[in-house]
């Protein structure tokens, strides 16, 4: 197999990253977003293939849960399929003409390493409290912070944290896309598993502004998934599809002003979940590209 269809340990993906950034000095450029609990660089990627006036961007972040393994490996298919077929596939020379593409393969690299050495199911980061370890980052952005669907106890698997941002890895992605909040356009935060496509909102049941733009582009998207993977994927927003979940980095980036965004939960829905075999990486990442490719087109002709 090769370095694609693999999952990789925290040290290879630091070194994947330098690896991609030398090899492709004039389209691919290390950002340091900040650092983690326990002091581990966050390195996004930003993915530049032309230098056009008011260029917009997107934003792909990969395993903010720790355990969800298929996430990071995203990312990585992600980058490498841009740079290998920008020249050959029209879909993604449309995309990254008109777009540049910032990427996060591991927005938790203490959580992820801690699935590697020790605890295979960690889903949250390492942050110390009193008595137990770890905050959801999923529930630390400042959207209707830590209301019903997540918990205040530090033990719990979706604990919120002492207040909103209060961890270092949520703050570095916040405040990067604070920053950047006039060119991104669309917001990605890949996850597993159970095969759905959400968007806007999972803190409440009312609906998003633009919720028929949303649901169409999401629509569409698992329409491509379905003819040519033979796959299917829910989709909906995240309160009426899952569940109430405060504190997301989706609904928190949605109401930034980044109007398209969106998580994934890729593959399967259960038989392995955490657990997929490396020998699915190649269709659950193929599937969920086609998945970011309609919806960065259909992105870029409405704005
Ligand atoms: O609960 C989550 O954080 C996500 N599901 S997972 O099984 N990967 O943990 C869903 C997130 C949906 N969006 C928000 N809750 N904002
Ligand atoms: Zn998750």
């Amino acid at each position: 197999s090769t370095f694609y269809e693999r999952y990789h340990s925290l040290g290879d993906i630091y070194h994947w990253i330098n690896r991609t950034a030398q090899e492709n000095p004039d389209k691919v450029k290390i950002i340091l977003l900040g650092s983690s609990y326990e002091k581990r660089p966050l390195y996004a990627l930003k993915l530049t293939f032309n230098d056009r006036p008011n260029k917009k961007a997107m934003w792909i972040d990969c395993g903010i849960h720790a355990r969800e393994w298929i996430s990071p490996a995203f990312c990585l298919w992600f980058v490498q399929h841009s740079l290998a077929f920008y020249t050959f596939n029209s879909d993604i020379s449309s995309i990254l003409d008109n777009m540049d593409v910032y990427v996060l393969p591991v927005m938790n690299p203490d959580g992820y390493h801690y699935t590697w050495t020790t605890n295979r199911m960690w889903r949250k980061n390492r942050s110390v409290s009193n008595n137990c370890i770890g905050v959801d980052l999923n529930r630390n952005f400042d959207a209707n912070w830590c209301t019903e669907g997540a918990s205040d106890q530090p033990c719990s698997d979706i604990y919120c944290g002492a207040f909103p941002e209060s961890e270092p890895e949520s703050e570095a992605v916040a405040n990067f896309l604070r920053i950047h909040k006039d060119t991104v356009q669309l917001y990605l935060t890949i996850h597993s598993y159970s095969q759905m496509l959400l968007f806007p909102y999972s803190y409440t049941f009312d609906e998003a502004e633009n919720h028929n733009d949303l649901l169409e582009m999401a629509q569409e998207a698992v329409q491509k998934i379905r003819r040519y993977y033979h796959n299917s994927y829910k989709y909906g927003s995240g309160a009426k599809t899952i569940y109430l979940a405060p504190g997301g980095s989706d609904d928190w980036a949605y109401n930034l002003g980044i109007k398209y965004s969106f998580t994934f939960e890729l593959q399967d829905r259960g038989r392995y979940g955490f657990l997929l075999p490396p020998s699915y990486i190649p269709k659950a990442c193929n599937e969920a590209l086609i998945a970011v490719k309609t919806i960065a087109l259909k992105v870029i002709e409405k704005t």
